[in-house]
């Protein structure tokens, strides 16, 4: 096993996030927990997103096949190439407003119908790339170029929702745990089925200004002092649960996976076919 450079994974072309991004922090995780399971390369996969700053995570970024979409439906396209390559790891990068807004239904119907692929959202909690509207991840009464006396809603509990949907694999970390970050990305890619994680990562420029955390550094200091260990929260109330960041494994189960289902079923027709 050679050693790990990123370069081996990544087109020498610049990345078009801010200084201080957390989807810096993503890349770097995810391309290292790849190289820890083994991959040289990035050929046994492929990439799809959405559109948003973290859609550009893996393409045209990362040295692989990835398909660049619209906007909410990366998860359709995702389905589409897991059921013609069932071999392959599909992978889906997107952010909070790509996945848990505009393509909130397809992330829940792939989660339910247990399609095998991982998804990897990076919830900044607002939308970057058009310049900082309200999410429906944003928390109540953060302060955002639509909502500038606070937002009046109460945000999506992502990995919740996720877990209630039947994923096999759902996991919340911030881009302060880079190491349980990688190491839920290594279970992530090795489960039979739908797998999720939730990164909850620092935009500086279109939320952390805004809500006062003035740079990269106060944003990973909140993420550090907010989390809540997700055993240790069970036991908590709604009320001190306020604010905090609940982490880590909220779900690891075994479920058949959605190509096995299907691929069983069309041999089934087919050896009804030549029986009649
Ligand atoms: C159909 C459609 N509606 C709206 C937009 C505008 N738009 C582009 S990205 C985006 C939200 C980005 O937020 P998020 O998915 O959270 O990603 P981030 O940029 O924060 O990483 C929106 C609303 C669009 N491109 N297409
Ligand atoms: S706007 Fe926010 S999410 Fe987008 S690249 Fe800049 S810091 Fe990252």
């Amino acid at each position: 096993m050679t050693e790990f450079s990123i370069r081996e994974y990544l087109r020498s072309m610049r990345l078009p996030f801010c200084t201080g991004c957390g989807n810096m922090t993503v890349i770097s995780c995810f391309l290292k927990a790849v190289h820890e399971l083994g991959y040289e390369d990035l050929r046994k996969f492929v990439f799809c997103s959405g559109i948003g700053c973290a859609a550009w995570i893996p393409s045209p970024h990362f040295k692989a096949d990835s398909i660049h979409t619209t906007h909410g439906r990366s998860i359709p396209t995702a389905t589409g190439v897991k059921l013609v390559r069932p071999t392959l790891n599909v992978v889906v990068f997107g952010g909070d407003g790509d996945l848990v807004g505009i393509g909130l239904s397809h992330l829940i119907h792939a989660t339910r119908r247990n399609l095998d692929i991982t998804v990897i959202m990076v919830n900044n909690m607002i939308y970057g790339m058009t310049g900082g509207q309200m999410a429906p991840t944003t928390p109540f009464k953060a302060k955002t170029t639509t909502t500038p006396y606070g937002n009046l809603e109460r945000p999506f509990d992502a990995t919740q929702l996720i877990v209630a949907a039947g994923a096999c694999y759902a996991a919340r970390w911030t881009t302060f745990h880079i190491d349980q970050l990688r190491g839920a990305m290594k279970r992530a890619l090795t489960t039979k089925g739908f797998a999720f994680i939730e990164a909850i990562s620092q935009c500086p420029t279109a939320f952390g200004r805004r809500v006062g955390l003035k740079t990269p550094k106060e944003m990973l200091r909140w993420f550090k002092e907010e989390s809540v260990p997700v055993q240790k929260a069970r036991k908590m109330t709604d009320g001190d649960l306020v604010g905090k960041i609940v982490i880590g494994d909220f779900v690891c189960r075994e479920r058949p996976p959605f190509t096995k289902t299907v691929y069983e079923t069309i041999k089934e027709a087919a050896n009804d076919t030549q029986a009649s």
